[in-house]
């Protein structure tokens, strides 16, 4: 049965919005694609502002599926796993899949933290304003870090 899920995309170091692009171009399923937003980062090291955005598939793939993927997307970007939140290529996490709760070691839907983000919410919003208005506390998250995250434009345009 097919439902939407929600990947959030980041990407801080590089052709920032080259990451972005090929991964959202590989990735199946795609429905919609947020725009792309510049953001201040959070947490982690002292580094550069990312691109972020959010892409709404829609899919009968399971959360294990899912979680490949992004992992699959984050290797073709070549990224290194180094410092813990320290900067990436690209970052890809599985945000929300409707219906669905998983709490497992090393998967856990929908994502714990990352939707108290604006650098998430925001793009978020673009594919999904009803979920992400039912999320509590989020218009409030949202409107206090407005200044952190800036629109850049589609995704086509910015690579
Ligand atoms: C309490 C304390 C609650 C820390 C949450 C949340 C920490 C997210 C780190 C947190 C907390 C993170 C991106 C980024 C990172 C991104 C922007 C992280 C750490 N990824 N900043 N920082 N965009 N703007 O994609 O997400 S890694
Ligand atoms: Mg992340
Ligand atoms: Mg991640």
């Amino acid at each position: 049965m097919k439902r939407f899920a929600y990947l959030g995309l980041g990407s801080n170091l590089g052709d920032r919005a080259a990451f972005l692009q090929e991964a959202v171009a590989g990735l199946p399923d795609v429905a919609e694609v947020s725009g792309v937003y510049e953001t201040a980062p959070v947490g982690g090291p002292e580094q550069g502002p990312y691109l972020n955005c959010v892409a709404q598939l829609l899919t009968d793939r399971t959360p294990r599926q899912l979680l490949q993927l992004c992992q699959e997307s984050e290797k073709a970007a070549q990224r290194v796993r180094d410092e813990r939140w320290g900067p990436r290529t690209l970052d890809v996490d599985l945000l929300w899949i409707d219906g669905e709760e998983v709490d497992e070691p090393d998967l856990v839907v929908p994502h714990p933290r990352m939707h108290q983000r604006a650098f998430v919410l925001i793009p978020f919003c673009d594919v999904a304003p009803e979920l992400v208005a039912s999320l509590p506390g989020a218009a409030e998250i949202m409107a206090a870090d407005a200044a952190q995250v800036a629109a850049i434009g589609p995704l086509t345009l910015s690579s």
